[in-house]
């Protein structure tokens, strides 16, 4: 019998037709009434799901879908995806990690170079008929010291790339990598004074939430550049926002941040800042190998098989 899925997120484009194919597919529309309309009407045949890190799993439309098996979500976050309650019913969780470590780990790399080499700022100048006008000088990254907070798949892709530009690297996390050289600092304040650019890689959830507050963004200092590819919510945003103001630090590259989509009005008038659209894994080629994971894993299910990546 052929299973229904529903699909609860925005999916990369090779995943609906293949779904199709193979499944009893159900696309939940994205207004209210209508989403609440379907699942009235399907809810208790969905066996599966599909959908992504940033819409998840809300804890309300998993308790409409009684006889659900198994979920799989397009990302590597799992802050959204009620992973408790899932697992407290037995429902198996997929994810799609290693496919995007590379694209995250070019997107840190050249969010760094992007504030550090004012290449927003110059582009936008440019594009104004500035020219140089008003743009001062950007600063080095070569030979600088780079802090990674979560040195795991996508961190020590940032830290083979960071060595090609000669960096001194360090990091943090809660246990020590043994098969690696770089620094390690038992804590987030001592990577952080000993840092030049601190670059976040770590999950979202409570034991991250607020973890780069106003005292490890002072240990930065006001020659130290934060950067952000993990998630919004591990930075203290009004106390970033207080110590860019306030020339505490020097700079931020933000592809994340803590209420998305809404952008903090302030972090819009600083130059000293670029920010991304959440968009670090954002390639074609990433996109369609996440796509492929979310139906490969849902198809292992369905045969019977484990699925190829767990959380
Ligand atoms: O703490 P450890 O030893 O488990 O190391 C992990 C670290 N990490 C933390 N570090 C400090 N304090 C914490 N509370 C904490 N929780 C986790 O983050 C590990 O080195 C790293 C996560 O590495 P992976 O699990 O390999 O994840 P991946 O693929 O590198 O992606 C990282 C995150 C995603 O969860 C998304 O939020 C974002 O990047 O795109």
């Amino acid at each position: 019998m052929t299973a229904d899925i529903l699909v609860a997120g925005r999916m990369p484009a090779n995943v609906i037709p293949q779904l199709d194919q193979h499944f009893h597919l159900h696309v939940l529309p994205t207004d209210k009434a209508s989403a609440d309309a379907m699942i009235r009407e399907v809810g208790t045949r969905i066996r599966g799901v599909a959908t992504n890190a940033a819409q998840g799993l809300p804890l309300e439309l998993l308790d409409q879908l009684p006889g659900l098996e198994v979920v799989a979500s397009s990302g590597i976050g799992t802050d959204a995806l009620n992973l408790n309650a899932a697992k407290a019913r037995g429902i198996h969780v997929a994810v799609t990690p290693d496919v995007l470590t590379n694209d995250v780990a070019d997107a840190g790399i050249a969010l760094m170079l992007a504030v550090s080499r004012k290449l927003c700022m110059a582009e936008r100048n440019v594009r104004a008929g500035r020219w140089l006008k008003g743009l001062g000088l950007g600063y080095r990254v070569t030979g600088k010291r780079l802090g990674i907070l979560g040195l795991g798949r996508i961190g020590r892709a940032v830290a083979k790339r960071a060595e090609a530009f000669d960096m001194s690297i360090a990091y943090h996390q809660r246990t020590p990598n043994p098969d690696v050289s770089y620094r390690y600092h038992d804590s987030l304040l001592s990577l952080a004074a000993d840092s030049d650019f601190l670059m976040i890689i770590v999950p979202g959830g409570p034991a991250t939430d607020g973890m780069v507050n106003r005292e490890v963004l002072d240990a930065l200092g006001p020659d130290g550049t934060l950067i952000n590819i993990g998630r919004g919510a591990t930075v203290d945003e009004p106390e970033l926002i207080r110590a860019l103001a306030e020339g505490r630090i020097r700079g931020a590259a933000l592809d994340v941040l803590a209420n998305e989509p809404h952008v903090p009005e302030a972090l819009l008038t600083m130059d000293n800042v670029v920010l991304q659209p959440h968009f670090a894994s954002g390639t074609e080629e990433c996109r369609a190998e996440m796509g492929q994971l979310v139906v490969d894993n849902l198809r292992a299910h369905f045969d019977g098989k484990p699925l190829l990546t767990p959380v």
